[in-house]
């Protein structure tokens, strides 16, 4: 029996098929929030602030950065910037935006200044969407008042770009080409009923309108669309339009309602591929509250008039654009979906992944191991415990059929690895998704996984 006759046998057993399954949140290993979506070469990446795991306020040092070929399958590319990079910050590394310009990498980041003791949000350039960025002005590119929080930014067709933030305000400059500075002054934008709503409850002289933070700034067919995270708190997810970037705004309504064990919620919008994404957070992985948020996602339909109808959360994108080639190197920390694995990164192996508990597993959908099919499989890992301690990479579901086993050598600590390798009996070919499942007898810290690949049959 080959693998494939032992698959079908097991799926007529079961009546388990490969129907997609949760995608959201799409990052588990970290709880992330604020994401901020930006396309280069053809791929989608996704930055995020970063909650500290147990947080009980918005205790977040560092931002990251992931990103997709496909929409499910997610790489983790790591911390790429912390406060601590800039001479005058002290903390509060809050929502943020990477744009590219002319080959530069730019991402405006909101922060707590010590100069000041306010809010203040800074710019730090770099040469690739991972960075090293750094900061080339030593000081805020913008220090109005309190609330300087949450810059969007966004380069129009003839190259003016704009850049507005703002919580309880909202405010916006005309950025300068070098992305760095700004011409002429801060200008503050109405709070009107007919820009942003009619605020619910009781009257708040502050926020006289719908609006409270985060806002997007995004364009469609010659339409501008600011989103932004509306209340009272708890927050939903509102828009307004306009003709021209700088306004005025026109209310639009609600897009995202209240939902999902966080207070406060961001919107993110891009276009890739043909289609338009629409990224959030809430609080929905295990220990998910208001200061452990996650990011989802969602596809963004329009009306025909540009309008756009309400949605809810959803289970995510679980149909795969693209599949995944087995014979390259591929990453342990692009991932569809894990349970009980977090990802760390060192000098010696960039980002890696860990096992936290027995049965741990991550999966990577879509993977296409064409007609001649995969001989043999490797994998770089590691482990700190001399018990028995194996991963097995299971096809298409994570109790399914187990196409490769390899015993984890005691390398003694995530600085040292090893590469495992394990032949099969039968060949596996055509897409499947693949299951790499952690299994040891150590109450924490089962392994360590750093990449794998397959060796396809000649
Ligand atoms: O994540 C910290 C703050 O919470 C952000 O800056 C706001 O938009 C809200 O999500």
């Amino acid at each position: 029996m080959n693998i494939r006759t032992i698959f079908i046998s097991f799926i007529a057993l079961t009546g388990l098929f490969s129907i997609g399954s949760a995608q959201n949140p799409i990052i588990q290993t970290n709880y992330t929030a604020d994401p901020a979506p930006m396309v280069y070469n053809d791929r989608l990446y996704v930055y995020t602030t970063h909650d500290e795991d147990d947080s009980t306020w918005f205790t977040m040092n560092d931002w990251k950065v992931y990103s997709t070929n496909d929409m499910v399958n997610w790489t983790d590319h790591g911390t790429i910037l912390s406060y601590k990079d800039f001479d005058w910050a002290k903390r509060d590394a809050w929502a943020a935006q990477c744009v590219e310009r002319n080959g530069k990498f730019f991402i405006y980041v909101p922060m707590w200044s010590k100069t000041s003791n306010k809010g203040a949000i800074g710019v730090a350039v770099g040469d690739s969407p991972f960075g090293p960025f750094h900061d080339p002005l030593g000081k805020p590119l913008v220090q109005s008042e309190w609330g300087d929080i949450d810059p969007t930014v966004f380069v129009d067709d003839d190259g003016q770009a704009h850049m507005y933030w703002g919580n309880p305000k909202l405010k916006y400059v005309k950025l300068n080409e070098d992305m760095i500075s700004y011409s002429g002054n801060i200008v503050e934008v109405p709070m009107t009923e007919e820009s942003f709503g009619k605020r619910d409850g009781k009257p708040n002289p502050e926020r006289p309108s719908k609006y409270e933070e985060g806002p997007w700034l995004y364009k469609r067919k010659n339409l501008y669309y600011l989103f932004w995270p509306g209340g009272p708190l708890p927050e939903f997810i509102g828009y307004s339009t306009s003709k021209t970037a700088q306004g005025p705004w026109k209310y639009g309504g609600i897009v995202m309602p209240t939902e999902g064990k966080s207070f406060t919620n961001h919107p993110g919008v891009i276009d890739f591929r043909g289609k338009t994404y629409f990224f959030y957070h809430n609080g929905a992985l295990p220990g998910g509250s208001g200061f452990t948020r996650s990011v989802s996602l969602e596809e963004l339909t329009f009306n025909k008039d540009g309008s756009i109808s309400p949605f809810k959360m959803t289970n995510g994108i679980t149909k795969a654009i693209a599949t995944v080639n087995p014979y390259s190197f591929n990453q342990a920390e692009m991932i569809a979906w894990s349970e009980n694995v977090k990802s760390y990164q060192n000098k010696e192996a960039g980002v890696f992944i860990k096992a936290k508990k027995n049965g741990a597993y991550t999966s990577v959908k879509n993977v296409d191991f064409r007609t001649k099919g995969a001989a043999a499989f490797s994998a770089r890992v590691g482990t700190t415990h001399n018990s028995e301690v194996t991963m097995s990479v299971h096809l298409d579901a994570v109790n399914g059929p187990v196409a490769a086993t390899v015993k984890v050598p005691l390398t003694g600590g995530d600085d040292r690895w090893e590469t495992v390798k394990a032949q099969f009996a039968e060949k596996i070919t055509g897409v499947h998704d693949l299951y790499f499942v952690f299994n040891g007898k150590a109450s924490t810290d089962i392994m360590y996984f750093d990449y794998w690949t397959f060796l396809e049959n000649n």
